[in-house]
């Protein structure tokens, strides 16, 4: 009979030793990076609702942008398993931070690459991949946020291009981006969903900022306007129609989020167990009573299985067998498991858990917004539903 060996209890399932020798350098250097240069900063962005665009050189100089990308056009070419790695550790110090980068990565660089021309290739993803240029990902309307395909966007053929009008809602980075990669119905294609990538600065185009949210404040959002922005035909991303191309990206962006997610929670959890073995209440660690401990295990068994979850789906990426309803299981157990798991540590750190310093409401406040992008909590479990009846519930 084999040996039982010793537990360890920060890595219960020992998910380091699963990970290839490449994919741990990555995550090293992505852990260094967000503990040394976002981690430092992260009270006053959210604090001040500021987000600093040089962050975005910054982790391009590090390859943290668009992993996943051939080398060829300035990403790595590393796998999905290190691009979830990448996501875990920045937002192990703020979602909002992981929003920067995984727009960056799944939601505009990877549909330049996936659906673009060599040209459009050339042009964008080497200043994508550096962070030289920003960019962000125009699907979500004002009256079309679940239902992309309620969208009223329009691209109108006009000579040698199109002219777009509509305007798009909620839209991460959008003041600050020099590419906007923005979804719209192309009359010229029978009223299916095109691909468009724009570019700062084009007549009638504008990002202004969402102020005043409560949640996600370091990753600054705006809305995309766009009145009569008239583009020429190398704009539209020629290889994808329909409303594949934008799901598309988000397969993977939902991927990632997944293992963001459990970043975010394993934070809470470390924070609330070392409180909990500092604080001492009736004569000893509050550690050292049941109901705190009942509390630890349910977020270290969570968060270990979370984060399992996430590895095997990040595997079968990579061996091209993921399928979407895979990442629909992930991304809503992960961010609902850790929304639960931040609001618990809230709680567990009584009233100095609403301050800042201790960066756990942070968290908290942060996760309301992940739960809900991406499709929201509900939206997957209708589309595990479908998966599994046969029935479509959405309508
Ligand atoms: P449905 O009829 O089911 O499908 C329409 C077409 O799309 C195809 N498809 C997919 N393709 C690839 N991957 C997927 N996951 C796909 N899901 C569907 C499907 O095969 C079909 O193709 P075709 O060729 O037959 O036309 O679509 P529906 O209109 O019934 O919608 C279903 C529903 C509700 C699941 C979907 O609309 C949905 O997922 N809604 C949620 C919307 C959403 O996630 N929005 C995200 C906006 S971006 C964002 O939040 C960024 S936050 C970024 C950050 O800051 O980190
Ligand atoms: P709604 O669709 O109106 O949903 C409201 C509620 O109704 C939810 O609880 C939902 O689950 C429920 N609901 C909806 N339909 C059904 C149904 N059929 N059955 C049962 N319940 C249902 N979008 C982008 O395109 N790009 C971005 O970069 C981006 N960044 C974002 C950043 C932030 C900070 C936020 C808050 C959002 C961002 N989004 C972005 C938009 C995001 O994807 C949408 O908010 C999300 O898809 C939900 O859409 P909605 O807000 O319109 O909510």
């Amino acid at each position: 009979r084999p040996e039982l060996s010793a537990f360890s209890w920060e890595d219960p399932f020992l998910l380091d030793s699963q990970l290839e020798e490449e994919e741990r350098m990555i995550r090293d250097s992505a852990q260094a990076f967000a503990q040394d240069k976002l981690m430092p900063r992260v009270i006053d962005a959210y604090a001040n609702e500021e987000t600093d665009p040089s962050i975005f050189a910054e982790m391009g100089e590090l390859g943290l942008l668009g992993v996943t990308v051939p080398e060829a056009y300035g990403g790595i070419g590393a796998s999905y398993v290190s691009y979830g790695l990448v996501a875990r550790e920045v937002e192990r110090i703020d979602s909002g931070y992981r929003s920067m980068m995984s727009v960056q990565s799944s939601l505009v660089m990877y549909p330049i690459y996936a659906y673009g021309s060599e040209e459009q290739r050339m042009k964008y993803l080497p200043k994508l991949a550096s962070g030289e240029w920003i960019g962000c990902f125009g699907l979500t309307e004002p009256d079309a946020g679940s239902d992309p395909a309620g969208m009223k966007t329009v691209a109108k053929k006009s000579d040698g291009g199109y002219v777009l009008n509509g305007s798009k809602m909620w839209i991460s980075n959008a003041p600050i981006a020099n590419v906007f990669v923005v979804w719209a119905k192309s009359e010229a294609h029978g009223g299916k969903i095109r691909g468009f990538v724009l570019e700062k600065g084009m007549k009638g185009l504008s990002a202004p900022k969402i102020g005043g949210k409560l949640s996600l404040r370091a990753s600054i959002t705006g809305e995309i306007v766009l009145d009569n922005v008239e583009v020429g035909e190398d704009a539209l991303l020629p290889n994808v129609e329909g409303l594949k191309g934008p799901f598309g990206c988000l397969n993977r962006a939902r991927y990632g989020i997944a293992w963001g997610s459990m970043g975010a929670a394993e934070f809470c959890w470390m924070q609330a167990r070392q409180y909990g073995l500092d604080r001492k209440q009736f004569g000893k660690p509050l550690a050292g009573t049941q109901l705190f401990q009942k509390k630890l295990a349910d977020m270290q068994t969570e968060i270990t299985l979370g984060l399992q979850a996430a590895l095997r789906v990040g595997r079968l990426f990579d061996a091209g067998q993921a399928a979407p309803e895979m990442i629909s299981m992930i991304k809503r157990n992960n961010c609902g498991k850790a929304l639960d798991i931040a609001r618990m540590a809230r709680d567990m750190h009584g009233g100095n858990g609403i301050q800042i310093e201790y960066h756990v409401m942070r968290h908290a406040q942060n996760l309301e917004t992940v739960n809900t992008y991406e499709g929201t909590h509900d939206v997957h479990a209708l589309i595990l539903g479908k998966a599994q009846t046969g029935l479509q519930a959405f309508v």
